[in-house]
């Protein structure tokens, strides 16, 4: 199963959650052309299809972004330029006095069957930390609150419980019952 993404963090996570429903995912490092908008079920579908005028094979995609309820899910759809630009920093200064720190996770994976697209949503709730905390994982994981740990804090356990986590499988048990 070829999973197309620029983000080598995603790619691992993706490739050992695939390792636990026995799917082989390989990657292909690409960047794509994702259209802007404010819905990720939109974009995901889209680049997909955009994609799919190229690649003839069957493949997903997946595009995820960090919602925070404090900033009206900001930067939700925009969480990829948010990151590049300001980074966890910006994040944690943006957030500096705010006491709601609810935030959320979203995951959408968009697959290609060689015919059509399909869809799959996953969501993590959590909170925005106080601090940067934590080395591993990638993105936003060091912000990102989940219980007293956040993501970056947790290595593997992420992958338990994240909106990858949950995508993937909704995903995987619609591919199995096909
Ligand atoms: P591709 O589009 O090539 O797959 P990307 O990094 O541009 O890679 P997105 O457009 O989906 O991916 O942007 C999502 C942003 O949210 C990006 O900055 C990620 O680092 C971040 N992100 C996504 N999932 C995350 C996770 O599990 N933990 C931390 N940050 C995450």
């Amino acid at each position: 199963m070829l999973f197309i993404t620029s983000n080598e963090g995603k790619f691992i996570e993706a490739k050992k959650i695939g390792e636990r429903y026995g799917i082989n995912i390989e990657w292909k490092r690409m960047e794509y052309l994702e259209p802007q908008g404010n819905d990720l079920i939109e974009i995901a579908r889209k680049s997909a299809e955009l994609l799919a005028e190229k690649i003839k094979e069957p493949f997903f995609i997946e595009d995820s972004g960090l919602f925070i309820e404090a900033l009206n899910g900001f930067p939700g759809p925009y969480s990829s330029f948010v990151f590049k630009t300001i980074g966890n920093e910006g994040i944690i200064k943006l957030m500096k006095g705010i006491k709601n720190r609810k935030a959320y996770f979203i995951a959408v994976i968009a697959y290609f069957d060689g015919k059509n697209v399909h869809t799959f949503i996953g969501r993590v709730d959590g909170e925005i930390s106080e601090k940067i905390r934590g080395t591993k994982g990638f993105g936003y994981d060091p912000v990102f609150l989940y219980g007293d740990k956040t993501f970056a804090e947790m290595g593997d356990e992420k992958n338990e419980v994240s909106h990858r986590r949950k995508a993937l499988e909704r995903f995987f048990e619609w591919y199995a019952s096909l």
